[in-house]
């Protein structure tokens, strides 16, 4: 799988993504991230890239003609690819969105920026995603907790040892608790079930702690 993100901030897309799970998925070739510099589509001596907003207003918008260049040479560069416009406006992102952006092989992100971008934008792209109800300054930490999200479901990705099958969002639901040592801790203890080696009373266990949780916590999973 591949992703490209177009993004005025390159170093804070690497920054978030060369280490840990993805760091090693990059590693060994299951994924791969390119960033492009929307900077290098940039116009005039210091590579302008916004103006100010037809209407007057704060702020400065991303030029719809820097946004449509840098997004042609990624498609040019990777065809077939499916390029999402990072913006609160978009649709809600949540674990069935990453499950079917995880069969596809190449996607691009736009990351706006400043107050944002021209609305002309939209009609550049295939989709418009949000990955919650608050205000970000710019799309790149959209763009890595997609990429993260995305990349963990890619086989290969999590090690054997680390499957996704349990956790929280399969199924709707949240994930069972987990302890480790030390088995006394502040007056708390682990569960003696499992405690037991018993695999069916344990596995049994997790699946009502799993139930209890999601209606503790999120009623509205369920
Ligand atoms: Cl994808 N971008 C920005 N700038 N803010 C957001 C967002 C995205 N999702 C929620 N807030």
């Amino acid at each position: 799988m591949k992703f490209n993100v177009i993004t005025l901030f390159p170093e804070t897309i690497h920054s978030l993504t060369d280490y840990s799970i993805l760091g090693r998925g990059i590693k060994s070739k299951i994924i791969e991230i390119e960033t492009y510099n929307l900077r290098d589509f940039g116009l005039g001596k210091y590579k302008q890239v916004d103006d100010t907003p037809y209407g007057g207003g704060a702020g400065m918008l991303l030029k719809v003609d820097i946004l449509d260049k840098a997004i042609e040479k990624v498609r040019a560069q990777n065809k077939g690819t499916f390029v999402i416009l990072l913006t609160p406006k978009g649709q809600k992102y949540g674990q069935s969105q990453a499950k079917k952006l995880s069969r596809k092989d190449n996607i691009t992100f736009v990351c706006g920026h400043y107050e944002g971008f021209d609305e002309r934008i939209r009609e550049l792209v295939d989709a418009e995603i949000s990955i919650g109800d608050y205000v970000l300054s710019g799309g790149e930490i959209a763009a890595a907790a997609i990429i993260d999200s995305v990349s963990r479901l890619i086989p290969g990705v999590l090690g054997k040892e680390e499957s996704h099958k349990d956790e929280s969002f399969e199924d709707g639901m949240l994930e069972y608790p987990h302890y480790t040592n030390p088995r006394e801790y502040k007056g708390m203890s682990v569960p003696e079930v499992l405690l037991s080696g018993n695999h069916g009373e344990i596995e049994k266990w997790r699946k009502e702690q799993a139930q209890k949780v999601t209606k503790d916590k999120r009623p509205d999973l369920k």
